[in-house]
């Protein structure tokens, strides 16, 4: 394995007994959520997939390597961190080489996965094409990462924070599927249903891993996106959602917010908006989320 990489005692012993692994970005630790439910958070999704019969690999950057599975004072110190670099493709060779604290974002920890081999990987949302991409070209780095990196990403969708619509659209062009668990429609984070069709509707864990299989057996390369949808009992209400969206974007332009701090901000937003209330969702979310890919990462181990 490459040097820059170091696997937790736990991961490693999974690796040498040929156990699934499943991934987990640290990006959604140190910047998605407060202190103290990013902690509890992330523990409760580590647990959630070792009760599901595979080992959790939280990866981030820490003196000067990428670490593939942290100990639960590292754990705590991500979590205590909200000046921890935010690290996507670009950005990973800069924390390693000048020794910085990173946290990992969808990119980067589909990147450090495949160096690791990991297949699968949970998180919340997937970045996506902003709203008014086509003029101001942000369009995350996850994307592309989606398009080149062999690596499954469960996700609760993405927000509408983003244009849902043209993040489908690239990633059709880039040949990037989108499976939908328990429905035909994307999801859209906080809410179940985007009221944008996925690309092919598979409920079945053993069924989703034929396809990742099927498609890098063809040598088509590339990650998949497994969209699965929050819980109805735990979704916010879609016109809530709307507005809040809708005034935290008008603040971000107002206050001349961009590039890679303007997904932090808004998520920062939604949450003192929605006085918290998104949070409890959120978790809810990232919790579903990891019991679906740790049922993923065994079927396509068996
Ligand atoms: N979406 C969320 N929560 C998050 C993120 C996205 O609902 O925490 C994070 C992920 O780490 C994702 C990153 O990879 O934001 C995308 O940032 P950008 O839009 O700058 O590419
Ligand atoms: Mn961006």
């Amino acid at each position: 394995m490459n040097e820059l990489i170091q696997l937790s005692p736990e991961v490693a012993a999974a690796r040498a007994e040929g156990r699934p692994v499943v991934a987990l970005e640290s990006t959604i630790i140190a910047h998605g959520m407060p202190w103290p439910q990013n902690l509890d958070t992330a523990r409760e999704v580590e647990d959630l997939i070792r009760a599901e019969g595979a080992v959790p690999a939280t990866i981030a950057v820490m003196a000067g390597r990428i670490r593939v599975g942290l100990t639960a004072a590292e754990l705590q110190q991500l979590a205590q961190s909200p000046d921890a670099m935010k690290l996507s493709r670009r950005d990973l060779p800069y924390a390693i080489a000048t020794g910085r604290l990173g946290a990992t974002t969808v990119a980067a920890t589909m990147i450090c996965a495949q160096l690791a081999g990991i297949e699968v990987f949970v998180t919340g949302g997937i970045g996506g094409v902003h709203r008014g991409g086509a003029d101001s070209f942000d369009i995350s780095a996850d994307l592309q990462e989606l398009a080149r990196t062999p690596v499954a990403v469960v996700c609760a969708g993405a927000k509408s924070i983003l244009d849902l619509a043209l993040t489908l659209e690239y990633l059709e062009t880039h040949g990037v599927p989108v499976l939908s668990i328990g429905q035909h429609n994307f999801a859209a984070f906080f809410t179940p249903d985007s009221g944008l069709r996925a690309d092919f509707r598979m409920d079945d864990a053993a069924e989703q891993a034929r396809f990742i299989r099927a498609k890098w057996a063809l040598g088509l390369g590339g990650g998949v996106v497994v969209s699965n949808p929050v819980p109805a009992a735990q979704a916010m209400p879609r016109e809530e959602i709307a507005a809040i969206t809708a005034q935290a974007l008008a603040e971000a332009e107002a206050q001349g917010i961009q590039g890679k701090a303007i997904t932090p901000f808004l998520l920062a937003r939604i949450k003192a908006l929605t006085g918290g209330r998104s949070l409890a969702t959120n978790i809810a979310l990232v919790k579903h989320n990891a019991l679906a890919g740790a049922r993923l990462a065994r079927a396509l181990h068996g």
